[in-house]
């Protein structure tokens, strides 16, 4: 179980206003895309080699199928950037596979030695995220790594049957030393701003190894973040579970990771894709409780990324385009004490963003005391009428007057300017 003892905070302005980031999860087990000579996988695309009990010889030899042909960073930035309105972008630069993405020194298994390619994609990332403003982030999986006989291998999810792996018997301390240690210098040294490390699944490191990752990756670039699967409750920020929301507002930095539809790297049989909408009441769901929202894309074997998550991310990016002055840069509010079936709020100094998921005659917001000077429509500046009153019970009430044509939308926000520096949600009283 674990213990909160401390607020996670980050100490990067640009980290707690980014509020949406782009996960790209790509590696070798997007050749296989969910199915290996025959069998298909049930569990998350990434951990086949893992679930399906592949071999490493065998496993390793994808390494030579691997064609990035249709991969292009500086297209894959810019439209992440312009498009889909995210600010940060993390890229699997070792996943639990072991393989690196990058052109590591200290071992052959790695994109441009071990592929026909021979690109290094984590290079041409990184130039396009720093031509383009965007804050490049890498996912590591320090503590497991199939590929090394001394990294972690997870029991779980098996489904060919095979003796339990003994992580006890490993030489852990040797493959951190050997291999985790020299690839995050390497990354970290070799591609210019990294400003977050996300590492994940810390099985069984001890305080000493987690700490032994921070201080390596502070010394080489201290500004650069460091999440909160580094284990043993030392990251910089709390990552929930994946795809988990955090059902009250936290306290602290916090970001969740979150998949388009059931798998993170890339499967051709997972089509249970998320419609635009949820996706977007989410996202102001996570800003309404004060987090970050990292979203995930698989890219193909080839690079090019599955149209249907293109579909669904320029829908979200045109919320974000009229919207987002009410998404980047706010604060959550205190507790709303109402259920809100149609909408969610989110909050600046002075300004308070309504943001409307459904059809409504009127915004009516009970037990919300705030001495309003404007309400408008945040995507056309257009005001609207509003009133503030007390009930017949005494509780107060703010109603924002919804215009007719207002009236049949969903997906809109409205911008409440206060008096008050921050709205107070009366507590419901007896
Ligand atoms: O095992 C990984 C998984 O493959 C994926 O990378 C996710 C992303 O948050 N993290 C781990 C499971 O929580």
């Amino acid at each position: 179980m674990k213990k909160i003892d401390r607020i996670p905070d980050t100490g990067q302005q640009w980290y707690k206003d980014a509020k949406y980031g782009l996960f790209i999860h790509w590696g070798l087990y997007a050749i296989l895309a969910g199915e290996y000579k025959g069998q298909k996988t049930d569990h998350i695309s990434e951990w086949i080699m893992n679930t399906l009990n592949i071999p490493v010889e065998e496993y390793e030899k994808l390494a030579g199928e691997f064609c990035s042909q249709q991969f292009c960073a500086d297209e894959l930035v810019r439209m992440a950037k312009e498009s889909w309105g995210m600010k940060y972008i993390v890229f699997t630069s070792k996943h639990h596979e072991g393989f690196a993405m990058y052109h590591s020194k200290c071992s052959p298994y790695n994109v441009v030695d071990a592929t026909p390619c021979g690109r290094d994609i984590l290079k041409e990332l990184a130039d396009a995220c720093h031509k383009y403003g965007m804050k490049l982030g890498l996912y590591y999986s320090q503590a497991q790594d199939w590929h090394e006989p001394d990294g972690y291998m997870a029991n779980t999810m098996m489904e060919n049957e095979k003796p339990p792996v003994d992580n006890d018997a490993k030489d852990f301390q040797r493959y951190l030393d050997n291999k985790v240690k020299p690839q995050l210098k390497e990354l970290l040294t070799g591609y210019g701003e990294i400003s977050l490390i996300w590492f994940d699944t810390p099985m069984g490191m001890t305080r000493e190894q987690s700490m032994e990752c921070i201080s390596l990756v502070k010394s080489l670039q201290p500004d650069c973040i460091i999440s909160g699967r580094i284990g043993n409750q030392l990251g910089d920020y709390m990552t929930t579970g994946d795809n988990f929301i955090p059902r009250l507002p936290f306290d602290g930095d916090w970001e969740l990771p979150a998949t388009l539809n059931d798998t993170w790297g890339y499967n051709k049989d997972d089509n249970n894709w998320k419609e635009p909408e949820q996706i977007i009441r989410t996202l102001v769901k996570i800003c309404s409780r004060g987090g970050n929202y990292l979203l995930n894309v698989g890219p193909r074997a080839d690079g090019s990324i599955p149209e249907k998550s293109v579909e669904i991310l320029n829908t979200v990016g045109q919320y974000l385009h009229e919207n987002g002055e009410g998404i980047y840069g706010t604060q959550k509010l205190g507790i709303y004490p109402y259920e809100l079936d149609w909408g969610e709020f989110t909050g600046k100094p002075h300004r308070m963003f309504i943001h409307v998921f459904k059809p409504c005659k009127g915004l009516g917001m009970m037990n919300l005391s705030a001495n309003v000077k404007k309400a408008y429509l945040l995507r056309d500046g257009s005001e609207l009428a509003y009133k503030v009153e007390e009930t017949c019970e005494g509780d107060s009430m703010v109603t924002v007057e919804l215009p007719q044509e207002l009236r049949r939308q969903a997906y809109y926000c409205v911008c409440l300017e206060t008096e008050e520096e921050w709205p107070v949600f009366e507590p419901l009283r007896g």
